[in-house]
């Protein structure tokens, strides 16, 4: 746990979500600020700033956080979704806690903006 980080406070309980899936190692909330009528983020519990401070010693955990992905797309009644997980404040990243955006519901555009 980072003390200063939003989504570590997300796990520990101090900050409320609106939770919608769990397990010992990921959460999926509902993002504050949809970008698609299902817009969720799944996040390990384990503290990574990021796509890019992902080591060997993650690889179990990374798929973990894939298939909770899934998971939450199949309870969502999503087939078509995007995963998006962005890396440094310049292509967006604004919470330095790793996380997948899980969007869906809506057409989208490709490349993305
Ligand atoms: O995505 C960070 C995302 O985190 C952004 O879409 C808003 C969301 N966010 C910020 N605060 C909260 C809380 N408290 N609950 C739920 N969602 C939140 P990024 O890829 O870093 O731009």
């Amino acid at each position: 746990m980072a003390n200063d980080c939003l989504f570590c406070k997300i796990i520990a309980g101090t900050i409320p979500c609106n939770k919608v899936y769990e397990d010992d190692e990921v959460l999926a909330f509902r993002d504050i600020a949809p970008q698609a009528p299902t817009h969720v983020l799944v996040i390990p519990k384990k503290h990574l700033t990021g796509p890019a401070a992902v080591t060997e010693e993650d690889d179990s955990l990374m798929g973990r956080l894939l298939r909770a992905a899934r998971q939450v797309a199949d309870r969502e009644g999503l087939s078509d979704y995007r995963l998006v997980c962005n890396n440094g404040a310049g292509v967006g990243q604004s919470v330095f806690h790793l996380h997948l955006h899980i969007l869906g519901g809506r057409p989208m555009g490709w490349p993305p903006g």
